[in-house]
């Protein structure tokens, strides 16, 4: 199993996104747990390839292929990753902060969401304050969640926060917050409810306070 892990891993690694997928389907076939692909495969992989890019020895270029190779294989993974849950538990407003594009993490916590039971709204990438502010007036969720991977947008998710509070807003949502430079002192610094290291761990924390 550690060998048909880590050719997928290697395979996205280098963005061969056919191969990634094919090893994919043969490795679910053989019987490999999803989310350990997941988590051994695809997320290690995303770890490498931001070492490689700080080192010098990936560009940008490199990324782009290396994050589609993952999204294709994160389709591929995703209906047996989740489940239809059978009544909803609550609502979520969902997004990546201001001036940050990066959504593959944000599109995983979703579909964890969505087959923990949520309703998410996704608002997508660089997501200004106003626009999570418009949702929740709109949408009346239980959760505004932030998602950020630049250690410049992580103050995005500041002044989000200071925006709902400005609007009265704060107190009618539990606020979450994630994404690789993002910590728990950071959440609590910022006066957020609760950060999650992962998908899984958004769930957790859902569940916890949805009511
Ligand atoms: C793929 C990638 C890209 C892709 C993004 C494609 C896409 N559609 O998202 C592309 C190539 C476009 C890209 C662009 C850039 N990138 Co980039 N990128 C990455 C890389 C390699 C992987 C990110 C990723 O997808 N990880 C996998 C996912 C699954 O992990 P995740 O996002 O952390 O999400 C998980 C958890 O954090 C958590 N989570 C996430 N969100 C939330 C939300 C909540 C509420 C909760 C509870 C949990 C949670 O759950 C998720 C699933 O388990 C990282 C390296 C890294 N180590 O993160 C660099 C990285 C984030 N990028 C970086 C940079 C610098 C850039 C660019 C500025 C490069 C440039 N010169 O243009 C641009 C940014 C443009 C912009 N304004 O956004 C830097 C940021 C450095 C820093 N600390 O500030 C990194 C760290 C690379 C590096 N080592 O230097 N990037």
């Amino acid at each position: 199993m550690a060998s048909e892990i880590d050719t997928i891993k290697d395979l996205v690694i280098r963005g061969k996104r056919k191969e990634s997928v094919e090893e994919t389907r043969k490795a679910l076939a053989a019987g490999v747990d999803p989310s350990v692909i997941m988590k051994d495969g695809l997320i290690a992989a995303m770890s490498v390839v931001g070492q490689k890019f700080s080192s010098g020895e990936f560009f940008l270029p490199h990324m782009m292929i290396a994050a589609r190779a993952m999204t294709e294989v994160v389709e591929v993974i995703k209906p047996l990753l989740v489940g239809e849950a059978a009544e909803k538990k609550g609502k979520a407003v969902i997004g990546t902060v201001a001036g940050d594009f990066h959504d593959i993490g944000k599109n995983i916590v979703k579909m964890m969401l969505e087959g923990g039971g949520y309703e998410v709204i996704d608002l997508g990438v660089d997501v200004d304050p106003d626009k999570f502010i418009t949702a929740v007036k709109a949408e009346s969720p239980d959760f505004v969640l932030m998602s950020a991977l630049i250690t410049l947008t992580m103050e995005s998710a500041r002044r989000t926060i200071e925006a709902l509070r400005s609007a009265g807003l704060r107190e009618k949502v539990k606020v979450g917050v994630g994404g690789a430079p993002l910590t728990q002192k950071f959440a609590d610094e910022i006066g957020a409810d609760f950060y999650g290291a992962d998908a899984y761990e958004c769930v957790q924390a859902c569940n916890r306070l949805v009511h």
